[in-house]
């Protein structure tokens, strides 16, 4: 495998650069699909404007196409073999957006209503599946597609598991033996949030010629980038700026999420004032604070 040699504060452009390559051939994909289906895909992606909401908002940081062009060019490839890939996993990444703001009720991403908020539900769903379809296309096509698109289907595979795990965390209590402890937490985000990095990198690698070691290195690599990145969104959304983050403040503490500060806030001699106040939900700022502590 190529050492990048890319440093934390090399992330910036290496983000730029990433989504410059891979912009043209998704605006070229998305352009293919039914012209409806295609407005509410480039509105997710930021592409235009609707009911005034501007088309300047954020497309996203675009983390998962930078991987994709990154694992190519470990692979020893140019990035621009791993452009295929790139598209791909963006649309799979915003196909689940749109389904689990839907299943979330939640009614704002990046800075705009969501999806089928703008749109209403049914119109959204079907937005997802069409990108969902598009992605294994746009794979299935490519000279190493049979083994891409064998990389993407494991990864799947493991975004349903980690939904469903997550989705019934939410009937969970919030103490007691029957708690999300912290190892469950783990597994689901390792799944929900790391198998699409993973999958991102390792799909680059192989359409970038890469072989199964490489690739699967690469895959494990992402899913502990993923454990990461989904703590963060979690702090991000209790205490995230709105207008970085696009979220609502503390819409996950009113949703009642099982989060990771939450988690930790419950194992905490703290524990018993924190869940008693999550139980009421109508405190998000105090449980906040009392999380915080
Ligand atoms: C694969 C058939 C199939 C179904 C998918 C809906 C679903 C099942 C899974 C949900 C997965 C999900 C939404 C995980 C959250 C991951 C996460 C932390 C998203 C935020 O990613 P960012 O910060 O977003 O990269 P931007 O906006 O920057 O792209």
């Amino acid at each position: 495998m190529r050492d990048l040699a890319v440093g934390v504060d090399d992330i910036p452009q290496v983000l730029r650069r990433c989504r410059a390559l891979v912009r043209p051939a998704l605006e070229e994909a998305v352009g293919r699909l039914h012209p409806w289906v295609g407005e509410m895909a480039a509105y997710s992606f930021g592409w235009c404007e609707v009911g005034g909401a501007p088309a300047v908002a954020s497309g996203g940081k675009g983390v998962r196409q930078a991987l994709a062009v990154l694992g190519a060019e470990a692979a020893g490839a140019p990035g621009r073999a791993g452009v295929a890939a790139a598209v791909a996993v963006e649309l799979v990444h915003t196909f689940s957006l749109l389904h689990d703001d839907i299943m979330d009720g939640d009614t704002d991403r990046r800075g705009r209503p969501t999806v089928w908020k703008a749109y209403g539900t049914g119109p959204a769903v079907l937005a997802g599946d069409a990108l969902f379809a598009l992605a294994v296309e746009t794979l299935a096509v490519q000279p190493r597609g049979a083994g891409a698109v064998r990389t993407l289907s494991a990864a799947l595979g493991d975004l349903v598991r980690g939904q469903a795990d997550d989705l019934l965390f939410a009937d969970r209590p919030w103490t007691g033996p029957e708690r999300v402890g912290p190892d469950e937490y783990r597994a689901m985000a390792e799944r929900k949030t790391g198998a699409l990095l993973g999958c991102a990198a390792a799909l680059g690698a192989v359409l970038g010629g890469a072989g199964p070691e490489t690739a699967a290195a690469l895959d494990r690599a992402g899913r502990h980038l993923g454990v990461a990145f989904q703590i963060v969104d979690d702090v991000l959304g209790i205490w995230g700026d709105p207008r970085v983050t696009g979220k609502p403040v503390h819409g996950d503490l009113r949703e009642r999420k099982k989060t990771f500060p939450v988690l930790v806030a419950l194992g905490s001699p703290l524990g018993g004032r924190v869940a008693a106040l999550l139980e009421t939900g109508d405190a998000p700022e105090t449980a906040a604070a009392l999380i915080e502590e």
